[in-house]
């Protein structure tokens, strides 16, 4: 049975009450909630009911925006306690939703649960060109290339970044991993994409894969 605190998280996620979730989040906390439970059964679980809402026809854009916002104020909190890193440096990331695109949500997850494993996560934003995937890649000396696609219509742009690392004789030595709601493994292999990950736990799974297949540069 889910704890009333979390229903309540996740009630709140699907008013798109910001306010009240900070003190709830705190409250679970305080009774001893896993700050990873929290967030599947409280923020996510809310968020999944607004993707059905909003899907369905019964939810439009400014209640999503406000039920994105409600899930941010909680996600703050969690963030640090979700990305308690083991201190040792796993490689470096370079994280970005693809142009045309701004849903930011799952990517900053997958953020927290990368640093979360040791990783240094730069963040780009979203509706990132595929060059300046390559270019922040160049900047930061990175070994993973992170992109995320909440929309048909976006993911379109994905190859366009391997085309770019191509290019510049890079895709050797850089691996790129995408995800999102619309992409699949299928995807991934057919774009010829180094790794693809369902959910941001796994993500975290995918990029250590991607580091021990990569050797060291
Ligand atoms: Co939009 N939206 N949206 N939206 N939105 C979806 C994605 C949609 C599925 C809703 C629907 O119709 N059911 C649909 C896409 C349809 C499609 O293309 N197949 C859609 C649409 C159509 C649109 C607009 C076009 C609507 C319009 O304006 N007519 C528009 C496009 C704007 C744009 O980007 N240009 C739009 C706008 C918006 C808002 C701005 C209102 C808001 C975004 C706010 C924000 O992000 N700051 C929004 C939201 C919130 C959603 C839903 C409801 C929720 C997305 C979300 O945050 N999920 C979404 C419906 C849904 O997904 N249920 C929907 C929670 C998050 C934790 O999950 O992002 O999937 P997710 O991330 C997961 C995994 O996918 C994975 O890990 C994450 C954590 O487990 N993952 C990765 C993600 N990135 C990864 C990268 C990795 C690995 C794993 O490696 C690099």
């Amino acid at each position: 049975m889910m704890d009333i605190t979390l229903s309540k998280i996740a009630n709140f996620v699907i008013e798109g009450n910001a306010g009240e979730i900070p003190q709830l989040v705190q409250t679970a906390l305080q009774d001893g909630q896993d700050p990873q439970e929290i967030l599947n059964q409280g923020l996510i679980a809310g968020m999944d009911v607004v993707g059905k809402r909003f899907k369905e026809g019964d939810m439009y854009v400014p209640e999503v925006i406000a039920s994105s916002k409600a899930m941010h104020a909680g996600l703050d909190l969690l963030k640090p306690l979700l990305s308690k890193s083991s201190g040792s440096q796993s490689g470096v990331v370079i994280l970005g939703t693809i142009k045309g695109d701004v849903h930011d949500i799952g990517k900053s997850l997958v953020s927290s649960m990368l640093e979360g494993a040791g990783f240094e996560v730069v963040d780009i934003g979203v509706d990132v060109a595929p060059e300046r995937f390559v270019e922040v890649c160049l900047e930061k000396k990175a070994h993973i290339i992170g992109i995320s696609s909440l929309l048909t219509t976006t993911m379109v742009h994905m190859p366009a970044v391997l085309h770019k690392l191509e290019q510049e004789g890079l895709r050797e030595q850089i691996k790129v991993m995408i995800g999102g709601a619309p992409v699949t493994t299928e995807y991934a292999q057919q774009i010829g994409a180094d790794g693809y990950a369902a959910d941001a736990a796994s993500a975290v799974d995918v990029a250590r894969d991607l580091m021990a297949r990569r050797g060291t540069r």
